[in-house]
């Protein structure tokens, strides 16, 4: 056994799954996980000293590099001053400014530690505003775990939500609806159902939780208007896509304003933090300004913002986006050339530097296209690319992102491991 493995057998005794979040146990992949000691730029290093070019970035927040050192720097003086206070700081004032200046449709926003809870209180805040108890999300989006969220497609033309997990009640479920990404039909048939309940959409804006999937032209234009048109509120659900896609996230690359935004991952630049915002008048409607109430003890927590702070402040010199897209889009390209090369007919997308290569021919446009993808194939491709020393999600349902740090020789050194793997799993396809 290697040291990895080692270390996931005595996890396994004191952690439910040995991890700390489903994902990274690798049960959609096989195998046990790689236990990561360290990180720098474009690499991360397991128990065992084996580098990977890493694909995941802690699942999205990475995206100047791991261990950036003005990261490093800056964390290191906020360190040195304490912790956390539990008291207002200077610091999350300049973090809230630098997200109302890059975000569009954001005139307030609030600090939170997850992105699970910027939507959970995204949505009560939904709630109390309008007076309303029904959500809409989309089959396949993922938007962190509040029970809200935990349900499945049921059964019936409806598409009313059951459960998807234990611990999650038939009345939590019975208040979320379901609609069909990229299917305004299939929105418009629930606000008829619903008429007056609806309190928020919650949406993706480019879903990244079913693989990578882009809105279709006028999909977003096309929510807007039904929620301005039903008094709805329209949650971007940018956990991902923001401050990722373009510097004020899918909603400026795509020129649609919703009304409150959620936020994570790149805003904590690798350390814990979640936002939501929006609206002025809504957002003055959050404890203690209004009644709805939302908390949190670590909330601007000024490690957490020094950390953002520093990733926005990277982010915002010239020529960024310009570099992810130059390298991302060498990777989409070399990918097709590959899958050309090889005679397979998979489905590949991309939005900026996030990608995704379906195990599935066809175009992919909801959750119905994606779960058609083999991810037995994609499993067997994953453990090829891993032993090439390529580190990517485990699981075919997710996205793959590309770092500043990233070079050229990383992608190219990626598609000569891609070729192999792909042989591989082709005997799977076949
Ligand atoms: P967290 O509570 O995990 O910080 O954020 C939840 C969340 C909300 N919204 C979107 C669009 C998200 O992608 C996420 C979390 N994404 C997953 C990756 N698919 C996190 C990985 C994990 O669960 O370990």
């Amino acid at each position: 056994m290697d040291k990895s493995e080692r270390l996931f057998e005595r996890a396994r005794r004191a952690i439910p799954g040995g991890v700390n979040s489903p994902v990274r146990a690798f049960q959609a992949v096989g195998g046990s996980p790689r236990f990561i000691a360290s990180a720098s730029g474009s690499k991360i290093r397991d128990a065992d000293g084996r580098e990977y070019i890493d694909y995941v970035g802690s699942w999205g927040p990475m995206i100047v590099g791991h261990a950036h050192p003005r990261v490093v720097e800056a964390l290191r003086r906020a360190c040195e001053k304490g912790t956390s206070y539990g008291a207002p700081t200077e610091l999350e004032v300049e973090l809230a400014e630098k997200v109302v200046e890059m975000v569009p449709s954001v005139e307030m926003v609030r600090m939170v530690n997850s992105g699970t809870e910027a939507t959970l209180s995204a949505i009560r805040l939904a709630r109390g505003a309008t007076g309303r108890d029904k959500i809409v999300k989309f089959e396949g989006a993922y938007h962190g775990h509040a029970d809200s969220f935990l349900i499945a497609a049921g059964s019936g033309a409806a598409t009313l939500g059951v459960p998807n997990s234990p611990g999650v009640t038939a009345g939590a479920a019975r208040d979320t609806l379901l609609a069909r990404y990229n299917d305004l039909e299939s929105v418009e048939n629930l606000v008829e159902g619903a008429p007056n309940e609806i309190a928020a959409v919650i949406v993706e804006p480019v879903a990244g939780n079913m693989g990578v999937v882009p809105p279709v032209p006028g999909f977003l234009e096309g929510l807007r208007e039904i929620c301005t048109r039903e008094a709805i509120v329209l949650i971007f659900d940018e956990v991902m896509t923001g401050f990722r896609v373009a510097p004020g996230g899918a909603q400026q690359l795509y020129g649609v304003r919703p009304d409150l935004t959620t936020l994570g991952k790149i805003l904590g630049g690798g350390l814990p933090v979640g936002a939501f915002g929006g609206r002025a008048d809504l957002m003055r409607q959050v404890a203690p300004e209004g009644p709805i109430y939302q908390a949190g003890t670590l909330s601007g927590n000024p490690l957490a913002m020094t950390a953002g702070l520093e990733t926005l402040r990277i982010l915002s010199e010239p020529g960024v986006y310009e570099r992810l897209e130059s390298l991302s889009r060498r990777l989409d390209e070399g990918t097709r050339r590959n899958l050309d090369a090889l005679g397979l007919d998979l489905c590949t997308t991309r939005v900026g530097s996030m990608l995704c290569l379906f195990f599935a021919s066809g175009e992919v446009r909801s959750w119905d296209d994606a779960s058609r993808s083999n991810v037995k194939a994609y499993a067997a491709y994953f453990q090829a690319m891993l032993e090439a020393g390529i580190y990517l999600a485990p699981a075919q349902f997710e996205a793959a992102f590309v770092s500043l740090a990233h070079s050229e020789e990383d992608i190219d050194r990626t598609l000569d491991a891609q070729r192999r793997a792909l042989d591989i799993a082709r005997k799977i396809l076949d």
